[in-house]
């Protein structure tokens, strides 16, 4: 390439043309790629400062900056082949005595591990399962679920929109915030009985401590037939907090709100961390930590999508998946699950 003597980045060429002599493995190629081409790289700053010279001298120097950036990813291109090329060679006389190389074995991440154990639980006692969409229609996630547009129960899920100002056909949208308006989508496209659940992602404009998460996974449940009551409600999640925790755990139901059931009520199973005695930082020192919000399916709720209130009855709850994980493994922080720490992540393997 023809490069003018001390034009714009030739002192930046011959040094680094100086540094790729002395290249004499793989990992140093790596290196002196990134250092020249990276997004910190001196070739990428020799390119931005181009925009601080008089306008004058712009042209040039970025006619140079542009050969220089083309030299080095061709020379170092061609090191690569090099490099490559000569493994090959090498691995052409095998030696059969050296130990096998180690495969790295991907594991499941512990939420699909819980979500496959809640999903194993449910099917056992006859549950289908359903999945829905992430990006939710207001109309669902609320209105539909007996919330109205200024509905003050709003407050209780911290919402995130997704922008339609630039399109006005769209109707409002939101990542949902949980798992509840698939019991809609379900009971408009079914007749009763119903038995289903549904787990998935659901996302809150939240701050984040040892118990909640912006992101994390709620497994819905709905059943509707003829003559439900609260009594199956409390049995099937008796049974469920039974199998996943095993006979030790203790259930508590206490009387909560959420519109969308009456009655309605929040579940929650004795710490693991402290046993329920004194209290800890996992429970809040209360000795209880809250899986999930269950109730009978609201009358209106049922009338919404042409169900007979008289007729059918019916039962839901939403449990989070990460918590349940929590109480099973003893974990501490639900921030744990989305760090991406390999430590952690491969404790489940
Ligand atoms: C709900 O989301 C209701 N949809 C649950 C429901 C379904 C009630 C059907 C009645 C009938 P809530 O906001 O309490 O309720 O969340 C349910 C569960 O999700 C909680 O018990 C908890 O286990 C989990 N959860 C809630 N917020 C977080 C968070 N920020 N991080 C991790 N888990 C959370």
């Amino acid at each position: 390439m023809d490069f003018q003597k001390d034009s714009y980045g030739d002192e930046l060429r011959l040094k680094a043309i100086e540094k790729f002599d002395l290249i004499s493995d793989l990992e140093q190629l790596e290196q002196f790629k990134t250092e020249l081409l990276g997004r910190k790289g001196s070739i990428t700053e020799l390119i931005k400062n181009i925009s601080t010279l008089p306008s004058d001298e712009k042209k040039d120097a970025g006619k140079n900056a542009n050969l220089i950036k083309i030299f080095f990813q061709e020379l170092i291109q061609e090191k690569f082949e090099e490099y490559k090329s000569n493994d090959i060679d090498s691995h052409q006389s095998i030696d059969l005595s050296l130990p096998g190389r180690r495969r790295f074995r991907g594991s499941f991440h512990p939420t699909t591990v819980v979500l496959r154990e809640i999903s194993k639980v449910f099917t056992e006692m006859g549950f289908d399962s359903a999945e829905g969409p992430e990006v939710e229609l207001d109309e669902y996630n609320f209105q539909k679920l007996n919330i109205p547009l200024d509905h003050p129960a709003r407050d209780m899920w911290n919402t995130l929109w997704v922008d339609t100002t630039n399109d006005s056909s769209l109707k409002p949208l939101l990542m949902r915030t949980h798992t509840s308006p698939m019991q809609i989508r379900l009971m408009e496209k079914q007749t009763p009985p119903i038995r289903i659940i549904v787990p998935g992602k659901t996302y809150r404009y939240e701050a984040t401590d040892a118990t909640h998460e912006w992101q994390f996974c709620q497994v819905e449940g709905l059943v509707v037939d003829k003559g439900i009551t609260f009594a199956h409600l409390k049995s099937t999640l008796e049974e469920f907090a039974q199998k996943m925790f095993g006979h030790k755990r203790k259930a508590r139901f206490r009387c909560d709100f959420f519109p969308f059931v009456e009655p309605g009520a929040e579940v929650s199973i004795d710490c693991f961390k402290c046993d329920g005695a004194d209290g800890c930082n996992v429970c809040g020192y209360s000795g209880w930590i809250e899986i999930m919000g269950a109730g009978m399916v609201h009358p209106e709720v049922l009338k919404g999508v042409g169900y007979d209130p008289e007729i059918y009855s019916g039962f839901a709850f939403g449990m989070g998946a990460e918590r349940i994980s929590m109480l099973k493994n003893g974990i501490d922080d639900v921030r744990l699950f989305y760090s991406n720490d390999l430590r952690f992540l491969k404790q489940f393997s």
